[in-house]
């Protein structure tokens, strides 16, 4: 860690484990540094100004004003400072985070579906096919509503709180949520996106740090939001092969158990995406 990231180790950011985070995280070094330095001028400046056009020393106010043109320079100087920063880098950046998506043979593409007061993931299964979700299925047992009677539902896995995905890989996760507005928020990957009902939202990330990561949710989502946490586990390919492996074994336990509607569920529904992309989920 070099000295100029102290600052954002100082305002308690993890430390990077994706991709695509030092970009994020140079830009707000950099927005700190610059920031501390205009408070510093700033408050120097007004300290000065008080001190100096004190009323003793002029008691009749001037309303000519300033006629130097230092002033005009140093906003002139500020504003494009910003504009640098926002045309710059922050635009491109955030370009790249909402239109470059990996493709989908490459990625790992994961449902992310938040509820109050947790994450649940949906993931393919062996087949790679994601099954049909119907809101009417929603049940304490299938929290997905995922619909039994379709066959490339058989082999999904659903997990709740915790998701693993192998390091070196880009994840695709696509938000949605069955009541209020939350946000999937995985500060140590730099990365966040509002889960709205109705709504598929994107976002994407590469993991490059096995370990065990916080999911928080970044939206004021009801009185249990102080509690909507989760975990993000980024294992070997290995790891993650048997992980998915001990999943699947837990959901095929899990289909004995018939799925019942539940008739007061006023989820809106949530329906599968296309098939647009369409990951392997073997390595
Ligand atoms: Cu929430």
């Amino acid at each position: 860690m070099n000295s100029l990231a102290l600052i954002n180790e100082f305002l308690g950011q993890p430390p990077n484990a994706s991709s695509h985070g030092y970009q994020i995280d140079h830009i707000l070094e950099f927005c700190h540094w610059f920031m501390a330095a205009l408070f510093v001028g700033w408050s120097a400046f007004f300290i000065y100004v008080l001190f100096r056009f004190r009323k003793s020393r002029q008691p009749a106010a001037d309303h000519a004003g300033v006629r130097s043109p230092i002033s005009t320079h140093l906003e002139f100087s500020v504003v494009l400072i910003e504009a640098v920063l926002l045309l710059g880098f922050a635009i491109p950046l955030w370009a790249r985070r909402v239109n470059q998506f990996p493709p989908g043979r490459e990625a790992l593409l994961v449902h992310v579906v938040a509820q109050q007061f947790s994450f649940n993931y949906h993931l393919p299964g062996a087949d790679g096919q994601f099954g049909r979700r119907d809101v009417n299925l929603v049940s304490n047992s299938n929290p997905l509503g995922i619909d039994p009677s379709d066959p490339a539902g058989k082999d999904d896995i659903v997990t709740t709180g915790e998701l693993h995905v192998p390091v070196d890989r880009p994840v695709i996760a696509e938000l949605s949520s069955k009541d209020v507005i939350h946000d999937y928020f995985i500060p140590d990957m730099r990365i966040a996106g509002d889960s709205i009902p109705g709504s598929l939202i994107p976002i994407w990330f590469t993991p490059v740090k096995t370990g065990t990561y916080e999911v928080i949710c970044a939206q004021l989502c009801g009185l249990g939001h102080y509690g909507m946490k989760g975990t993000l586990v980024v294992d070997t390919p290995q790891d993650y092969q048997a992980w998915l492996k001990e999943r699947a074994e837990l959901a095929g336990g899990a289909q004995a158990l018939a799925p019942s509607a539940s008739p007061g569920a006023q989820q809106p529904q949530n329906k599968p995406p296309a098939p647009a992309a369409s990951p392997s989920p073997s390595g």
